[in-house]
């Protein structure tokens, strides 16, 4: 197989289509949408997490790994799509978080019960001086360490403080984690996502980071190629059967060793950089315009080097965490259809397997969201109250969660101008952009100039 032929479509299940009017997207709507799925021309469909969890990441944070929550559906609903997808040559890949659980997992209640082999499932440390373990920061907001006072000790959290992160270094937990993969491959699944999979490996000692927020220790840390070594093996020799890895913080030294197949990790990976050049200062949390220059440096590092190096890049501007791009790069009022189509070309001819995510074929924009109580995003409500923390005034916080927030990508679907953009005859979970009255799939189709059909042609 040359993996570099295919092409991935995501789909961020939560705002792709309701069957049922409960507001929030299902498997079952993804089946009814095989037809548009054919017609882009697609290879493979990523599914964003539909396993039991208490949703407060949104999937993210999974209290079971082996049950469909049923707001998304059931096990029959997966399976027909499967098969469905199969009958119309398309795959199917899933997102696993094995970084860290909801702390609503048996795993983890039994670990707060007091329970010694499950509490060495996740990192729990004494504080010191009073004070958190080590002063390093959650992804979201705040010390990544939450105190338990029942055990006078913290337990680690990279991300919200209801995503407990994994001990990896416990063999017991590896293996648990690789049932779960096995258990999904045999449900026909061609391939895996693997959320923050470089965060997996903690180091031996956990110090205070004087320099930053604590990512250096624990991004690609002391085993992750070993680990990731070991969870391959699981992988089917299926020629069509891929992985990708979401890289946070990479190094390109790095970035060809999960993806070189002579290592034998994954078949390819994410990285950010080339999403940080509107980062002022490194700080997301700030407006900025983006520094094209600086762009276009990090694409010829990476393509470059990647290339040297024989690894393989996942292509891609946006995702269910990232702003709209034709809003972030290009000009959404004035040249719309112009801006979606150049970004479009500049992403995906370039090297590696392009990832096209849902909405980004017709050019769906920032949500255009004004006030706070619109906003669903933990990151952004957490963010929110930091700055209002900070002494930012209220309009101004407004501004940056408009340009920043990772709802601007999560608002439904637009398929068409009726109600919900044809989303939902419900109450979405989230409000639809209201720009869906002209950019949506329906208008899009039968125009062969539209950027629908760009992204086909
Ligand atoms: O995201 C990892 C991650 O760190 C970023 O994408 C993050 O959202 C951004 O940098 C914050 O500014 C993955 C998932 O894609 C995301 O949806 C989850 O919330 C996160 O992991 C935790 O599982």
């Amino acid at each position: 197989m040359d993996l570099m032929k295919n092409v991935v479509y995501q789909i961020y299940l939560k705002s792709f289509k309701d069957s049922n009017d409960n507001g929030i997207g299902d498997l079952n709507c993804i089946r009814e949408k095989i037809p548009y799925l054919k017609y882009l021309g697609i290879d493979y469909i990523w599914i964003t997490p539909f396993y039991e969890s208490p949703l407060k990441d949104n999937g993210y944070d999974i209290s079971d790994y082996y049950k469909i929550d049923k707001q998304f559906g059931t096990f029959k609903d997966f399976e027909k799509l499967v098969d469905e997808c199969e009958k119309n040559n398309i795959k199917v890949m899933i997102d696993m978080v094995f970084n860290h659980t909801s702390t609503e997992h048996e795993w983890f209640k039994k670990a707060i019960s007091g329970d010694s082999k499950y509490k060495d499932f996740y990192i729990f440390r004494k504080g010191r001086d009073g004070k958190p373990p080590t002063n390093w920061e959650s992804k979201f907001g705040g010390s990544a360490w939450e105190y338990v006072g029942k055990f006078d000790e913290y337990y680690l959290h990279l991300f919200d403080v209801t995503q407990a992160d994994l001990n990896w270094d416990n063999p017991l937990v590896r293996e648990e984690i690789y049932k779960v993969v096995d258990f999904w491959i045999n449900k026909g699944v061609k391939g895996f996502r693997f959320d923050v999979v470089n965060l997996i490996s903690k180091p031996e000692v956990f110090e205070n980071d004087l320099e930053g927020d604590g990512r250096r220790f624990y991004t690609d840390g002391p085993n992750i190629h070993k680990y990731l070594k070991e969870l391959s093996e699981r992988f089917p020799k299926d020629k069509d059967f891929i992985t990708v890895g979401e890289m946070s913080s990479t190094s390109l030294e790095n970035l060809i060793k999960y993806s070189n197949p002579e290592e034998k990790e994954l078949s390819m990976v994410f990285n950010f950089h080339h999403l940080k050049v509107d980062y002022k200062d490194g700080d997301k949390w700030t407006l900025m315009d983006f520094d094209f220059l600086k762009l276009k440096e990090i694409f010829k590092y990476f393509q470059y080097g990647m290339k040297n190096g024989g690894g393989v890049s996942a292509l891609f501007y946006s995702n269910h965490d990232q702003p709209r791009v034709v809003s972030r790069f290009g000009d959404d009022l004035n040249f719309h259809v112009e801006s979606s189509k150049m970004l479009l070309t500049s992403i995906n001819l370039m090297r590696g397997v392009p990832y096209i995510y849902q909405g980004e074929e017709i050019g769906m924009t920032n949500s255009g969201f004004s006030k706070i109580s619109d906003f669903r995003d933990v990151e952004s409500l957490n963010y929110y109250k930091i700055l209002k923390n900070n002494g930012l005034e209220e309009n101004d916080i407004i501004s940056i969660l408009k340009s920043k927030s990772r709802d601007n990508s999560r608002t439904p679907m637009q398929w068409d101008n009726s109600l919900n953009a044809g989303f939902t005859g419900g109450k979405p979970w989230i409000n639809v952009c209201d720009r869906y009255v002209d950019i949506n799939a329906e208008c899009q189709f039968n125009d062969p100039n539209s950027i629908l059909n760009y992204t086909k042609k």
